[in-house]
């Protein structure tokens, strides 16, 4: 097998889902694996999944973006940002996978360390990853924070992107489980935590793998 690169969607607390996608994957150590951010919140185990994503590190050439989410997170770890704010999109299913008491103090450094050491954004010869959207006028290096973390593709889908490379992207979760493929831009999250889908998609080979929340590969 040679040297893949394959994107996961969003994972939002789904360890038995991201388990079951890197086993069905069967991971290499040579694969290149952009995950595209967005690995708390909403479902159930936000600290399974940093573990995983940690350990991942020692097994490929793991390349993780902060989603939204992971940025929120950190803000509430570093007092940036409110707990309550954090908790109005998610957090509070995070907070629980830390214990009962729901604190951000029982948050280990090694899960701050890494949601810190996370990307804005990746690019090979052929594609560009982001987590949310990006202006398709700009370079990656002068997009809108913002705008790689936030903005929806649901209303307005970015025309393709100036140096003319295959966009990867999650964030506008695709209620119907289905990948969203505009051409210029693919968008696999797939809803993982809420009834859908967790993706993993070759970038180049277009194979795509798909497990549910329980780990059932589809
Ligand atoms: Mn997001």
């Amino acid at each position: 097998m040679s040297a893949r690169t394959i994107a996961i969607g969003d994972i939002h607390g789904c360890s038995i889902a991201l388990a079951a996608l890197i086993d069905a994957i069967d991971l290499q150590p040579d694969d290149t694996l952009v995950t595209l951010g967005d690995y708390v919140d909403k479902g159930v185990d936000s600290k399974a999944v940093l573990d995983f994503l940690i350990k991942l590190e020692t097994r490929c050439q793991l390349i993780s973006l902060i989603g939204n989410h992971d940025a929120v997170m950190l803000g509430a770890i570093d007092y940036q940002l409110s707990i309550e704010e954090w908790k109005s999109i998610g957090g509070t299913a995070t907070l629980q996978s830390y214990g009962e008491s729901e604190r951000v103090a029982d948050i280990p450094v090694t899960h701050a360390k890494f949601l810190r050491s996370c990307r804005l954004w990746h690019e090979t010869s052929t594609h560009l990853f982001v987590h949310a959207a990006y202006d398709p006028e700009r370079s990656l290096e002068e997009q809108d924070e913002a705008t790689l973390l936030w903005q929806g593709i649901r209303d307005d889908v970015p025309g393709p992107h100036v140096s003319g490379k295959t966009a990867i992207v999650g964030h506008t979760s695709q209620k119907n489980g289905e990948i969203f493929d505009a051409g210029h831009l693919v968008c696999i999250d797939t809803n993982c935590w809420n009834g859908g889908w967790l993706t993993a998609m070759d970038v180049q080979s277009r194979r795509v793998w798909q497990v549910n929340e329980g780990g059932r590969l589809r």
